[in-house]
């Protein structure tokens, strides 16, 4: 475009810590400055998008900073090539041939990067041990290598029982000598081959992966023993908070009492070890207690540790958001959590820049081999977004929504309309005709994709008396409890706590009337149907831009969109026809 056409472009690099750019010299020549080398193709990415965007050069004196130091997707791609949650294909990263899909990685390397993101975690968190077989060290290096020119370290999950499983210890005890020393030994192997290495990330006695507990320690022990092997290389652990009381598939799941509510497993198990961990151990939180639901509170352990970082999770893949079928963007949701507040002061936003968040936002990704990475190609709008709000947690979803549309799409003012407005209403619509008013996990067990309240007695406790389950501390769970105030006061009332989380605080009769006049009842049936109503508007929208677009690319998001208006009506029929027999 004109404004651009001549102009010279220069980028340096300084050694700060702090992600900065800033815009020196703009008429003749742009000249740009990022604070650190590593920022080199960020900033040339960063530029491009003032010229996707149709826009001007930005002018001399324009900076942009980032306070989050740890920009993450945590892949969980699995050393055979098949993707934990994924739906977007198989994983690229082929740990028996490093040179297969290496320009693949390369241009990952170039998506992750123009979006802001500057770590890759790159297995799964269900870890296999044969990731550190000297094999997978190797091709370990291959993979660093390729991501690092775009400014981005990688990082690995590590299986906690790996001595065992590799077969050279006979035990995994993190107090036991030859365990420590073991795992001394693998970090120096580790930074052998990447001197960068981030660190590891664990996922520890979570649905049946092996931990300290299994010998009586604490995860306490267990990070430390980690942190400890892995700090003299400079070395990080993350250590993931997401443990509840987990049977194996097919085995009852034993009876909990009336006070034991599985939403307070993480909580329980980890607020009283804060103050217990290494300084470079960093525990990685979920948004919320439960797992990923299309909506939950915030997670009560986010700002409840004192001395302990706690870094905020979020999940990018669709796992329980519409996989690879639904539109759903999920910056809206995010946005929604990091304007949450975790005490009276703090919005969640802060934290995450804060060092007690470790100054880190975490992603789940499962982009796999598929055209356009995510299966559906408009999924491609929220890693985009992950990196947007992880580089400035404060940015909007309707700035990012356009901007992500006008980058992809180009900058047809209808199109751009009409998309951002599909994108923008899409999380509360996917909501609506799935799990309104709180009611989460309704999703059957086995791929968590279909509506399955019958599978989901505990979760809703729908009867003939009303639906809902109590967490108040007066007359519920208690669950509510591990809120700090003024939160935990908000959620303990019906009359205060947010309506779009009612069933999760509080059981109610059917006849109970909302703000709006309606009972809980009416207003299940009209959400419900609201939902469905909104995706038989989208498919029409959409099917009017037929001749604005790319022919395929229309043709794949509009069979995606009418295969999600049937899912809809699936979920909004199973639901109602399922809650009215109850009653
Ligand atoms: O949401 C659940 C998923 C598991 C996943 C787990 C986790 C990687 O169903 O597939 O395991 O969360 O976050 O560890």
């Amino acid at each position: 475009p004109a404004p651009y056409a001549g102009l010279r472009l220069t980028v340096s690099g300084g050694r700060s810590r702090e992600d900065r750019i800033r815009v020196l010299r703009s008429s003749d020549q742009l000249e740009l400055q990022v604070s650190h080398r590593r920022l080199l193709a960020f900033g040339a990415y960063w530029l491009l998008r003032f010229l996707q965007r149709s826009e001007a050069p930005p002018g001399a004196g324009t900076a942009d900073t980032s306070p989050v130091t740890v920009r993450a997707v945590s892949q969980w791609d699995n050393l055979d090539g098949s993707i934990e949650r994924g739906y977007g294909g198989r994983s690229i990263f082929d740990w028996t041939d490093p040179g297969r899909h290496a320009d693949r990685q390369v241009e990952y390397a170039k998506l992750l990067c123009s979006a802001g993101i500057n770590t890759l975690f790159l297995n799964n968190v269900n870890a296999s041990p044969e990731v550190l077989t000297d094999s997978s060290l190797g091709v370990l290096r291959v993979f660093a290598n390729r991501f690092r020119p775009y400014g981005i370290r990688v990082g690995i999950a590590v299986n906690f029982g790996s001595p065992v499983s590799l077969g050279e210890l006979s035990t995994a005890d993190p107090l036991h000598p030859d365990v420590r020393a073991w795992w001394g030994e693998c970090a120096r192997r580790l930074y052998e081959a990447v001197p960068d290495l981030i660190g590891c990330l664990v996922k520890a006695n979570s649905e049946g992966q092996p931990g300290p507990q299994d010998y009586g320690r604490g995860h306490e022990d267990g990070a430390n023993m980690l942190a400890d092997a892995f700090a003299p290389h400079g070395g990080h652990v993350f250590w993931r908070a997401f443990v509840y009381e987990w049977t194996p598939p097919g085995e009852p799941a034993p009876q909990r009492g009336p006070h034991d509510d599985g939403l307070s497993d993480s909580f329980v198990t980890f607020a009283p070890l804060d103050g217990c961990f290494r300084e470079n151990v960093t525990l990685v939180v979920k948004n919320g207690p439960i797992d990923f639901q299309v909506r939950e509170p915030l997670h009560p352990l986010l700002g409840a540790m004192h001395e302990t970082p706690t870094a905020l999770e979020f999940q990018v893949t669709q796992e329980y958001t519409g996989q690879d079928v639904h539109l759903c963007f999920l910056p809206s949701q995010w946005r929604h959590y990091l304007d949450g507040r975790v005490n009276a002061n703090e919005p969640l936003c802060d934290l995450v820049k804060s060092p007690s968040g470790g100054q880190m936002l975490v992603g789940v990704s499962a982009w796999g081999d598929s055209d356009c990475w995510s299966g559906h190609p408009l999924a491609q709008a929220n890693l985009y977004g992950l990196g947007r709000l992880a580089w400035d947690p404060t940015d909007s979803p309707q700035r990012i929504a356009t901007d992500w549309t006008r980058q992809t799409f180009g900058a047809d003012p209808v199109v751009e309309s009409t998309l951002v407005d599909l994108l923008l209403g899409s999380w509360r619509a996917y909501e609506s005709y799935t799990s309104p008013l709180g009611l989460g996990m309704m999703h059957c067990k086995a791929r968590h994709r279909d509506p399955a309240p019958n599978e989901r007695v505990y979760a809703h406790r729908a009867d003939a008396n009303g639906i809902g389950r109590d967490r108040s501390i007066a007359t519920g769970t208690r669950f509510v409890l591990h809120y700090r105030e003024p939160v935990r006061s908000l959620y303990e009332s019906m009359e205060t706590a947010d309506p779009n989380l009612l069933l999760l605080f509080h059981r109610v009769p059917w006849d109970h009337r909302m703000d709006s006049g309606l009972t809980v009842w009416e207003t299940l049936q009209a959400t419900y149907r609201s939902g469905v109503s909104w995706v038989a508007e989208a498919v029409h929208q959409w099917g009017a831009l037929r001749d604005q677009l790319e022919p395929t690319t229309h043709h794949d998001i509009e069979r995606r969109l009418r295969v999600q208006l049937e899912h809809a009506r699936r979920w909004a029929g199973t639901m109602l026809d399922y809650f009215g027999s109850v009653q």
